[in-house]
C-alpha cells in the first residue's frame, strides 16, 4: 500500500443508463485496459462488476451494471434490479447518456433512477461518444440532457478516443469523499477469473451471432482449471431457449461454435496472459429468461416479489 495522505479520497461510482450508452467501455477506457466485456448490441452487461482505479491521491471504484431499460423478461427484471441495487450504495451516481442520439424511454428510467438516489448522492451526468457529435452541437446537446437532470455535474466524453477522460477523473474526484482506499493498488476488479471467462464468450457471441439469439444465450463456465501442460482448460455451456437457435450457435459443420470459441479464447489470452484450452457446448433450456430458479442458479439474485 501506498503511504495515503490525511486528504486521501477513495469512493464508488456507479454508472447508470440505458443499454448500450457505453458504460462497459468508459470503465475499460477509465482503467486502461480491458476488464469488462463490450458489444455493439444492448444488454451486454448482465451482472454488477468493479473496476477499481488508483492513483496517487484517489481510488475510483467505478460499478458497472447491466444497462436500466423497460423489461421484457424476468432477466430484464433481474438486470434492472441489480442496477437498482448497484446505485443505493455509491457515493457518486452518474447517469450516462449517448449524446449522440436523443433522449428514450430507457433514457428517462434510468434519469429517474439516478434522480430517485436521494439528495445526499453526488451527481454526475456523462455524456459519452462526443466523437459522434460535430463541435458546434455540442455544447447544446448537453443542455438538453442537463435539463432533465438539473443537479447533475455535466461531463462530455469519448470512451472510444478518450477525448475527455482526464477531465473527467478530475470531476470524480472532487466529487469523491475524504476516506483511505478500499482496495489494495494491485486490485483492479472483483470477478473472478471464471466469470469474466463466461463474459467474454457471451461477447464473442454477441458479435458473431445476428442480435435475438445472443439475448437468448446464457453461458455457464463447467470447468476452469490449469493443466500440467502449463494450459489452462475451461469447460462451458451455452443456453439458448430454442432447438432453432441451438442450430444457429453451433452453425454449419460447428464452424459458428469454433468461431465464438476461437475469439472468446484469444479474448481470454489477452486478458489472463495465458494459453487457454477452451471447449465449448449448446444445451437447450427452454424459457430460461422467465425462470427464476435458473437465474438464481446462473448467479443472479432474483427476488420473489
Ligand atoms: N463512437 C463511440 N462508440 C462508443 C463509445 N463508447 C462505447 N461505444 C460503443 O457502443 C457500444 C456499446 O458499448 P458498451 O460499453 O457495451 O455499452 P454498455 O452501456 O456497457 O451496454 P450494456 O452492457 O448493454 O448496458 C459498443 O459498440 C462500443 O464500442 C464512444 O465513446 N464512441
Ligand atoms: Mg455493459
Amino acid at each position: 500500500m501506498n503511504q495515503q495522505t490525511p486528504e486521501y479520497k477513495a469512493g464508488y461510482i456507479a454508472l447508470a443508463g440505458r443499454p448500450n450508452v457505453g458504460k462497459s467501455t468508459l470503465v475499460n477506457t477509465l482503467m486502461g485496459q480491458k476488464i469488462a466485456a463490450v458489444s455493439a448490441k444492448p444488454q451486454t452487461t448482465r451482472r454488477r462488476q468493479l473496476g477499481i482505479l488508483t492513483l496517487p491521491e484517489a481510488q475510483m471504484i467505478f460499478v458497472d451494471a447491466p444497462g436500466i431499460h423497460l423489461q421484457h423478461h424476468k432477466l430484464g427484471e433481474a438486470l434492472n434490479q441489480t442496477a437498482e441495487e448497484v446505485i443505493s450504495d455509491v457515493d457518486v451516481v452518474a447517469w450516462m447518456v449517448d449524446a449522440s442520439a436523443d433522449p428514450s424511454a430507457d433514457d428517462l428510467q434510468a434519469r429517474d433512477l439516478v434522480k430517485n438516489a436521494g439528495r445526499r448522492k453526488k451527481k454526475l451526468l456523462i455524456l459519452n461518444k462526443i466523437d459522434r457529435v460535430q463541435k458546434e452541437s455540442r455544447q447544446a446537446i448537453m443542455e438538453q440532457y442537463n435539463k432533465l437532470l438539473p443537479e447533475a455535474r455535466p461531463v462530455m466524453v469519448s470512451a472510444v478516443s478518450s477525448e475527455g477522460i482526464e477531465d473527467l477523473q478530475k470531476a470524480i474526484i472532487e466529487l469523491l469523499p475524504v476516506h483511505p482506499s478500499y482496495y489494495a493498488e494491485d486490485e483492479i476488479t472483483d470477478l473472478y477469473e471464471r466469470e469474466i471467462a463466461a463474459d467474454l464468450i457471451r461477447e464473442s457471441a454477441l458479435k458473431h451471432l445476428r442480435e435475438e439469439v445472443p439475448h437468448a444465450m446464457a453461458v455457464r463456465i463447467d470447468e476452469f482449471k490449469e493443466r500440467e501442460d502449463g494450459k489452462t482448460y475451461v469447460a462451458a455451456t451455452l443456453f439458448v431457449e430454442r432447438d432453432s437457435q441451438k442450430g444457429i450457435v453451433i452453425g454449419q459443420g460447428a464452424e459458428m461454435l469454433k468461431r465464438i470459441g476461437t475469439s472468446a479464447r484469444m479474448e481470454m489470452e489477452k486478458m489472463g496472459d495465458r494459453s487457454i484450452f477452451l471447449e465449448l457446448r449448446v444445451k437447450v433450456a427452454k424459457g430460461w429468461r422467465d425462470d427464476p430458479d435458473f437465474l438464481r442458479r446462473l448467479g443472479f439474485e432474483f427476488k420473489k416479489k
